[in-house]
C-alpha cells in the first residue's frame, strides 16, 4: 500500500532520557494534530531530527531511541552538534530567517553554513530515500528543508512531492540578494505541489522563478522541462475543537481544578472588576515587533493617563534560539523597555506590564486566552500566525478584541480584526484605546465571523486540501496523454523508421533544432546542425523539411548550401532545394500598415521587445522584456490586434514569447498536409517545440510520430527532454 511521508525539521515527539531510560511523548503542536490522520491513516511515517545531536546520544540507549521513534511511526535523521550549528543555528535562522522576514541587514551570507546546509539536507533526502517505496508520496515542511524536494525528485522521478513553506516568501527584489538564489528556487521546484500561507507569498515566488531562472510561468504553474508545478495558496488553520473544547472546560472549571495562574488571573479581575488586561503571545523573536509593541503600549498610558491602573499587558515571550546573537540583543531590549515601563507608572497597586520570559504548559495559555480582554498581536513580518487564530477560537461567549498586524498572513483571513499597521507606535495606541472601548455586541458580531472561519478551514481541511490537490497533480501527470520518449521508446520508433521506404521529417527550427537565445538574430545554425541535417536527408529514402516562422530571407541563408525543403513564416512560402521560394496560398499583405504602427506603441512601451516585419506576417518579440510586464503587454496586445483584425481574416499566434500576426488560413498544420498531400509516406515525424507546432500535431494522420520537445501537455503523441534530446534523436536516424 502507497504511503505518505512527511518531512519536517524536527520530529512531532518529545524525548527525554532520564536515569539512563528513554521515553517518548508526541508533541501536540499544530502541525502534528493537522498532519494526524495524513501520518497514522495510510500507514505513514515522518522523518526528522529527534531533538539529541549524535554527540548527546549515549550509545547505549541508541536501540532504545531508535525504538521509541519507530513506536511513533516516525524515522530519525542524525544530526552532530556541527551540522545544528551551520544547519539550523547558522543557514536557517541567520541566512534565510531574517531575509524571509525582511530583515535584511541581519542576513548572513557565509559559505560553510550553505555547504554544511546543502549536506544536511543531503543526510534528510537519504533517510527519505531510504524509505521510499513506489506510489509514495512525500511532504517536506518549511525552510530548512528548501533543497529537499530536487534531491529526491532526482533519484526518484516517479514520486509525487509536496513542499509547504511555513514563513512568508518574500519578495523577488529581497530574495534576488541570496548568493544562492538559483540552488535554492531549483531545489524548490523539484516538489510537484508547493504551497504558501498566502497569495502574496505565491506571487512573490512566481515572480523570482520567472525572473531569477526564467522559467515560463503561466498563472499559477510554472513549466520546467517536461514537467508541469503547481503553485498554491493553502491558509494553515489551527485545531479549532481542541482548543474551543479546552476554553469551554476552562468557563466550567471549580476553584478546586483551576490551575494556580488562573486563580491568580481571576483574583486580579474580582479586585479590580473594571481593569482589562492585554495579552502579547509570541516566541522571543525579532519578526513578532515585541519592542514597538511595548512602546506603543507605553505610548498609550502617556496618552490615554485615564487608563492608569485600568489595563496591563500580560506579556509572554517565549524563549527562542537564544544562542543567535541578534536574540541576545533583542533579549536584552525587551528587559529594559519592560522594567522602564513598569518603573515609569507603576503604582504601589499597579504594575502596567506582566511579563514572563518562559513557556507554559498548554492549560496555562488557554488561561490566559480566555481572561484576557485584548489581544494585542502585532508582529513586523509572520508568515501565518497562528497565536491570533487560536485567541478567537477560545473565545466561548464570542467577546475579546484581536488587534492584529497587516503583515502577519492571518490578516489576509482575519479582516474582522482590528489590523494596524505594526511600525505606526501612534496608530497603535489609538486602536488599543478603540479596543478597550469597543461594545460587546459589536466584539461578537466580529468574532463569530471569524470562528466561523477557523471552525470551517481548521488545520485537518488545511493538510487535507494540500494532499487532495497534490493526489490531483498526480492524477493529471499520469493521464498525460504524450509518452516520453526514453531509450526503449526510442528503439521501437527506430524499428518503424528502418521498417518504412518514404520517409518524411518536418523539424521546426527555434527551441526545436536550435535551443533560444535572448537575441533571435544570433540562432545561426551551427556546423553540428548541417552537418546532421544533411546526413539525415542523405539517405534516399528520407525527405526532410524544415518548418519554422522564420522569415525566408534568413531561413533561405542558413541552409542555402542543405539539400532540404523549407517551409517559411508558418506556411506562407515554401522552397525546395535548388528552387524559388513560392506562396502556399494566395496571400496579400495590405494589413500590414495598419498594424504596424499598433505593434510600435506596445514597442516604445515595453524596454526589451522588437518587431520583426516578414514578407506575410508582423510578429512582436517580448523574449529580452521584464518577463511579468512581457507576459501582461503580450496578453493586452492580442486583444487589441484580434478587435483591430477581426474582420481581415487574421489570426494572432502566441508562440514562445512572440506574437505573430497573420493570414489565419495559414498555419503549420495546414502547410505540412498539403506538402504529403497524394503521396504514401510510411514514415512521418515531425517536432516542434510551441504551438504554432500543434496544428502540425492536431492534422498529420494519427500514426504519425509527433513529438513535443519539453512538455508533455500537447496534442502531440511524444515528448522530449530538450533540444539535445532533439539532436540525440535525429542522430540516432541519421546514423
Ligand atoms: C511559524 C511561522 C506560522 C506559544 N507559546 C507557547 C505555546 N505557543 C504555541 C502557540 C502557537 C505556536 O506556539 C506559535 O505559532 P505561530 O504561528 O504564532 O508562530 P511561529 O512559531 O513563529 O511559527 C508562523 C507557523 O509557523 C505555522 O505555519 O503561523 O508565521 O513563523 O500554536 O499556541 N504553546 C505552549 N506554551 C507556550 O508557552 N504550550
Amino acid at each position: 500500500m502507497s504511503k505518505t511521508i512527511i518531512v519536517s525539521n524536527r520530529l512531532p515527539l518529545q524525548l527525554s532520557i532520564e536515569d539512563g531510560k528513554v521515553s517518548s511523548e508526541p508533541s501536540v503542536g499544530g502541525l502534528a494534530t493537522g498532519l494526524k490522520s495524513v501520518h497514522r491513516d495510510s500507514n505513514g511515517i515522518w522523518i526528522g531530527w529527534t531533538g539529541l545531536t549524535q554527540e548527546e546520544t549515549p550509545s547505549e540507549l541508541k536501540a532504545d531511541i531508535d525504538n521509541a521513534v519507530e513506536k511513533e511511526q516516525c524515522a530519525a535523521v542524525e544530526l552532530t552538534q556541527s551540522d545544528m550549528d551551520g544547519f539550523y543555528y547558522g543557514f536557517s535562522n541567520r541566512t534565510i530567517w531574517p531575509l524571509y522576514h525582511y530583515f535584511m541587514e541581519y542576513a548572513e551570507f557565509d559559505d560553510e553554513n550553505w555547504e554544511i546546509y546543502k549536506s544536511v539536507n543531503q543526510k534528510f533526502a537519504d533517510v527519505v530515500l531510504e524509505n521510499i517505496e513506489d506510489g509514495d508520496t512525500v511532504w517536506v515542511h518549511d525552510y530548512q528543508l528548501m533543497l529537499l524536494p530536487q534531491m529526491i525528485k532526482e533519484k526518484r522521478p516517479d514520486v509525487s512531492i509536496g513542499f509547504f513553506l511555513h514563513i512568508p516568501f518574500p519578495s523577488y527584489e529581497v530574495f534576488r540578494t541570496l548568493p544562492w538564489r538559483d540552488q535554492i528556487l531549483k531545489g524548490l521546484l523539484g516538489a510537484d505541489l508547493l504551497g504558501f500561507h498566502t497569495y502574496d507569498y505565491e506571487r512573490h515566488f512566481l515572480s523570482s522563478v520567472s525572473r531569477i531562472l526564467g522559467y515560463e510561468v503561466s498563472f499559477n504553474e510554472i513549466t520546467f522541462k517536461d514537467r508541469h508545478i503547481t503553485v498554491d495558496s493553502f491558509p494553515m488553520g489551527i485545531d479549532y475543537e481542541k482548543f474551543h473544547a479546552f476554553a469551554k472546560a476552562n468557563y466550567e472549571q471549580t476553584d478546586k481544578t483551576q490551575s494556580e495562574l488562573q486563580r491568580r488571573l481571576d483574583l486580579h479581575a474580582t479586585a479590580t472588576p473594571d481593569a482589562k488586561m492585554i495579552l502579547s503571545i509570541d516566541r522571543l523573536d525579532y519578526t513578532k515587533g515585541i519592542a514597538s509593541r511595548l512602546k506603543a503600549f507605553e505610548h498609550f498610558l502617556e496618552k490615554y493617563p485615564e487608563y492608569t491602573e485600568k489595563v496591563r499587558l500580560v506579556m509572554l515571550a517565549v524563549p527562542s534560539r537564544s544562542n543567535v546573537p541578534q536574540y541576545q540583543v533583542l533579549k536584552k531590549e525587551i528587559d529594559e523597555l519592560v522594567g522602564s515601563i513598569n518603573g515609569r507608572f507603576s503604582t504601589v497597586s499597579w504594575t502596567p506590564v506582566w511579563y514572563f520570559y518562559r513557556s507554559m504548559p498548554f492549560n496555562n495559555l488557554i488561561d490566559l486566552y480566555t481572561s484576557c480582554d485584548v489581544a494585542l498581536i502585532t508582529p513586523i513580518r509572520d508568515g501565518m500566525n497562528l497565536v491570533a487564530k487560536e485567541y478567537i477560537a477560545t473565545r466561548i461567549d464570542r467577546t475579546g478584541v484581536l488587534i492584529l498586524s497587516e503583515m502577519a498572513g492571518a490578516a489576509k483571513e482575519m479582516n474582522e480584526a482590528l489590523l494596524i499597521n505594526p511600525n505606526d507606535i501612534g496608530l497603535i495606541a489609538d486602536t488599543i484605546k478603540e479596543a478597550l472601548e469597543m461594545p460587546e455586541e459589536e466584539q461578537k458580531k466580529r468574532n463569530k465571523f471569524m470562528q466561523k472561519r477557523l471552525e470551517r478551514y481548521n488545520v485537518e481541511k488545511w493538510a487535507k486540501d494540500f494532499m487532495n490537490k497534490l493526489d490531483s497533480i498526480k492524477g493529471i501527470q499520469s493521464q498525460a496523454k504524450a509518452q516520453h520518449i526514453n531509450n526503449s521508446k526510442q528503439e521501437e520508433i527506430l524499428a518503424k523508421f528502418k521498417n518504412a521506404n518514404k520517409r518524411i521529417f518536418f523539424l521546426d527550427y527555434d527551441g526545436t533544432l536550435r535551443a533560444f537565445v535572448n537575441n533571435p538574430g544570433d540562432a545561426k545554425p551551427d556546423q553540428k546542425l548541417l552537418d546532421l541535417v544533411t546526413k539525415l536527408q542523405a539517405e534516399e529514402k528520407n525527405e526532410v523539411v524544415i518548418i519554422s516562422g522564420r522569415d525566408s530571407g534568413t531561413l533561405g541563408e542558413w541552409f542555402k548550401d542543405v539539400p532540404v525543403t523549407l517551409i517559411s513564416e508558418h506556411g506562407v512560402l515554401k522552397k525546395t532545394y535548388g528552387g524559388e521560394w513560392e506562396l502556399t496560398e494566395s496571400m496579400n499583405s495590405d494589413w500590414v500598415p495598419t498594424v504596424q504602427p499598433v505593434l510600435q506603441t506596445f514597442v516604445d512601451r515595453t524596454p526589451g521587445t522588437f518587431i520583426e516585419e516578414k514578407k506575410y506576417s508582423i510578429a512582436w518579440h517580448y523574449r529580452k522584456a521584464d518577463p511579468d510586464l512581457g507576459e501582461q503587454r503580450a496578453n493586452e496586445l492580442s486583444n487589441v490586434i484580434r478587435e483591430l483584425t477581426s474582420n481581415h481574416g487574421l489570426s494572432v499566434l502566441s508562440g514562445n514569447k512572440v506574437l505573430e500576426i497573420k493570414s489565419s488560413n495559414v498555419h503549420k498544420g495546414k502547410a505540412a498536409t498539403n506538402h504529403i498531400l497524394n503521396q504514401e509516406y510510411d514514415f512521418i515525424f515531425c517536432i516542434g517545440d510551441d504551438w504554432t507546432d500543434e496544428f502540425m500535431f492536431q492534422d498529420l494522420p494519427e500514426d504519425a510520430i509527433t513529438v513535443k520537445v519539453g512538455v508533455a501537455n500537447t496534442a502531440a503523441r511524444f515528448y522530449v527532454d530538450d533540444t539535445d534530446h532533439v539532436r540525440k534523436i535525429l542522430n540516432a536516424f541519421a546514423e
